[in-house]
């Protein structure tokens, strides 16, 4: 019978190691993913780093073509001046899902507004003032 053999305090220490730089490194990978449009999308749409996914503006998990009818919204609007164009996209008051919340309000609320099948939890109305109260569209003014 084979008899388990305790870890020395030094192997413990190594294997912890190997196991913080094997998780930087995976954390730096998916970061490193991310295109530069959605760091500052999020940063100019107040949004929450961490949750805001590919699925945003595309519709597959990973990126790239296609869009979600809210991506190709600001990709057949797209200059070079990214922010610029994020900011005139949402101003046009579009309702690229057709969900019955224009572009604006879904991201204010924190939905998304290339999925019909997410919603505000507030009725249009409610949430327009609310918006407009908040600041409307110079909240996601490029500064
Ligand atoms: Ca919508």
């Amino acid at each position: 019978m084979v008899k388990p053999q305790r870890l020395s305090a030094s192997q413990y220490v190594f294997g912890i190691g190997v196991l913080i730089s094997f998780g930087s490194l995976q954390l730096q990978s998916d970061s490193s993913a991310f295109p530069a449009y959605r760091a500052m999308a999020v940063k100019q749409l107040h949004l929450v780093d961490e949750r805001v996914k590919c699925t945003y503006c595309h519709v597959n998990a990973t990126g790239g073509d296609p869009w979600n009818p809210f991506g190709q919204e600001i990709q057949d609007a797209l200059t070079e001046n990214f922010p610029q164009t994020l900011y005139e996209v949402l101003k046009e008051k579009n309702d690229a899902d057709g969900d019955g919340y224009f572009d604006a309000l879904e991201v204010f609320s924190g939905s998304l507004p290339g999925d019909k099948n997410t919603m505000p939890l507030v009725d249009a109305k409610t949430l327009k003032e609310r918006f407009e109260k908040a600041g409307g569209f110079e909240l996601f003014k490029p500064q």
